[in-house]
Parts: C-alpha cells; sequence; structure tokens
C-alpha cells in the first residue's frame, strides 16, 4: 500500500501545504510518545571552571549596563534557547562589591540560590534580605526586585547565585510583561530587614492576614535553619533509599510550593549514601552546597562538589552516592505537572 500510494501521497502533502494543512499520522508517533522523549540532555556545570568566565565578564560589562549580569546555563542540546530544560531556565548571576542591578519586575517568577560569597542582598516588593551561601530566595511575579552588593562585616567580595525562572514556560504561553523602574536603580526600602520572617515565620500569621497571590509571603529562607532541619532528621529519621532526607520549601501560608510555577528542595545524603534509582517527567537543576558525590543520570555520572550544578531531565533514571555529607538544593517544574494532572513518577530497583 505504502509503496502503491507513497507518490499520491507526497502530492497531498504538497498540495495541502499552501493551505497550512499537514497529515497527522506521518507524526503521530511524535506528538503522542509512549513515553517521554525530551530533547534535553543530561548536563553537569562545574564551578571552578566557569567561575573565571563569570569573572571575566565582570571586567568587561557593569551590573548597571548589563541590568543582570547573568552567564545563561544552556541545556547541550538547545542551545540559542536559553533554557536548561524545556520549561525551566537557569543563570549564573554576579554582583561585584558596590554595583546596584536596577528594579525591575516581570511576569516570570524567579529564585535565587547563592553560591559563592556574602554581602549582596536583594529587596523584594520593599522589603531587603541580606544573601548568605546557602540562602534560598524568592522573587514573586510582578513584584519589583532590584540587587546591590555593599558587603557586610568588613567584607567586600563578589557574590554569586543560581538565578532559576520560569522564563521558557512564560514564553511557552505568551504571558510575559516587564517594566523597568522609572524612577530609580533601586526601589525604596518600606520594611525593616526581617519584616515578613517576623509576620510568617514563625508558624503564625498576622490575624487579619487575608493575602491574595500565589507565591510564598516569606521571600528569604536562610541556610541556617535549613541546615539544621536537615541535620535533625538525619539524626532521628530512617534515611530515604532513594532520596536521603529531602525537604521542600513551602508556602506557610498554604502549605502550597513557595513558588507556584517551581518546585523547590533541600536533601541531605549521609556519607557512604548509596541511593537507588527513581525516575520522574519534571525536570530537575540541581546545586551542590557541601561534600561531594556522585550523581548518575541517564547514561551519564557525574562527580559533583560544592557549588556545581547539573540537570536531570524528564524521566532519565537518576540514583546519588555520597562520598561526604552532602547538602543539595534543587528545583523543577513539579508544581504545573501536578496542577495539570500529569506528574509521573517511578521508585525503580
Ligand atoms: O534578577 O531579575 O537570570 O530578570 C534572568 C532574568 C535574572 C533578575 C535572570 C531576570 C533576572
Amino acid at each position: 500500500m505504502q509503496q502503491q500510494y507513497g507518490q499520491e501521497r507526497q502530492k497531498l502533502y504538497d498540495d495541502i501545504r499552501p493551505q497550512h494543512l499537514t497529515p497527522l499520522w506521518e507524526v503521530l508517533h511524535a506528538l503522542v510518545p509512549p513515553q517521554p522523549m525530551t530533547p534535553c540532555v543530561p548536563a553537569f556545570w562545574r564551578y571552578r571552571d566557569i567561575r573565571p568566565y563569570l569573572m571575566a565578564a565582570g571586567k568587561l560589562i557593569t551590573a548597571e549596563e548589563a541590568v543582570r549580569r547573568v552567564l545563561i546555563l544552556e541545556n547541550p542540546a538547545l542551545p540559542g534557547r536559553s533554557a536548561i530544560t524545556q520549561s525551566l531556565y537557569a543563570g549564573l548571576q554576579l554582583i561585584l562589591p558596590g554595583e546596584v542591578a536596577p528594579s525591575h519586575r516581570h511576569v516570570q517568577s524567579a529564585l535565587r540560590f547563592v553560591i559563592d560569597g556574602k554581602g549582596a542582598y536583594t529587596t523584594v516588593a520593599g522589603e531587603r534580605t541580606t544573601m548568605h551561601p546557602g540562602d534560598f530566595i524568592i522573587t514573586p511575579s510582578w513584584t519589583w526586585h532590584d540587587h546591590g552588593n555593599e558587603g557586610i562585616d568588613g567584607v567586600s567580595e563578589p557574590v554569586v547565585w543560581l538565578d532559576g525562572l520560569d522564563i521558557p514556560m512564560v514564553r511557552f504561553f505568551d504571558a510575559g510583561f516587564a517594566e523597568n523602574d522609572a524612577v530609580g536603580k533601586s526601589q525604596p526600602v518600606s520594611r525593616p530587614e526581617g519584616s515578613s520572617h517576623a509576620r510568617f515565620g514563625a508558624n503564625m500569621a498576622p490575624v487579619r492576614h487575608d493575602r491574595k497571590g500565589l507565591a510564598s509571603p516569606i521571600f528569604s529562607y536562610p541556610y541556617s535553619r535549613t541546615r539544621e532541619a536537615l541535620h535533625t532528621l538525619a539524626r532521628e529519621q530512617d534515611i530515604d533509599a532513594w532520596e536521603g532526607v529531602k525537604l521542600k520549601y513551602i508556602n506557610p501560608a498554604t502549605g502550597g510550593w513557595a513558588i507556584p510555577t517551581l518546585a523547590t528542595f533541600m536533601q541531605f545524603l549521609p556519607k557512604g549514601f548509596a541511593g537507588k534509582r527513581s525516575r520522574s517527567t519534571d525536570g530537575t537543576v540541581y546545586c551542590v552546597t557541601e561534600g561531594a558525590g556522585i550523581a548518575h543520570v541517564g547514561n551519564e555520572r557525574f562527580s559533583f562538589g560544592p557549588q556545581d550544578i547539573f540537570v536531570v531531565p524528564s524521566w532519565a533514571p537518576l540514583s546519588f552516592e555520597a562520598h561526604q555529607d552532602v547538602v543539595m538544593f534543587s528545583y523543577s517544574d513539579r508544581p504545573v505537572h501536578e496542577a495539570l494532572g500529569i506528574l509521573r513518577e517511578e521508585f525503580l530497583d
């Protein structure tokens, strides 16, 4: 049959192309695959190898001129797309002592995970927070935000953090808006540092709190507390055979994710941990805070240490080994999978 109609079929395809029509049966298998067929590949960035390029960028352009001085981590299989997976963006942002990255706002939600240096701050919706390595900070959709580096405790050094944004998701839906602050470089600070923690960080909330909006009212989750929680749990509870001890960052007002589009986690793997394999449909970006080990991702084997970053594509089998006590951060597009009812995960072995 195929032989018999081959030429006629091709003629039909050629005839319908000007009508902007195309035959489903030629592409059905790819449109509705039996299991996820991501173009993304596992990839790894060793921080000590890429830091010099960030510092070189620091000599060539100011934070102010760049607006955001960031080197984007691109999935090697998605060149030119500014994406680490089809739905996630990742970048490394550098801010040098004395610099300001001017105030703007956008529909895209952002997370910051601090990996190098201290003394920088970010201001979100009128409240400033000082950044330390391991801190997780959110910038909810459409909130004004600017970053700076004034130093702290007499220390004045370059500060680098991982930016995770939902840029590709917002692009997919063509729903992006953005504005620059017309008045100043930095927004006025209207609340003292620690205000949101006082209001929402003590397992309490203001009595007449009637917050709308999906993002967490806690916009800074300091590493000191996260680390303490993980280590306490590691001493008292069973270590999960796949994930070690893993906590998610939540919105204390709802119990939901801290950011509506991005799941965020911190995880502890005890020295000697040799985990089982799992896979899930959410693609995930990992950033190591402490310790060293191996991540087996698909057919790749990444030997990681502090500050290294790697990406686990959708449905790629994943397992970890820890050679020292490991603490690592991760973020994924899981909340969107959950909202759409399409999340699948498998715990193997
Ligand atoms: O800090 O606002 O890496 O708007 C990409 C886009 C950071 C930011 C990025 C952004 C920002």
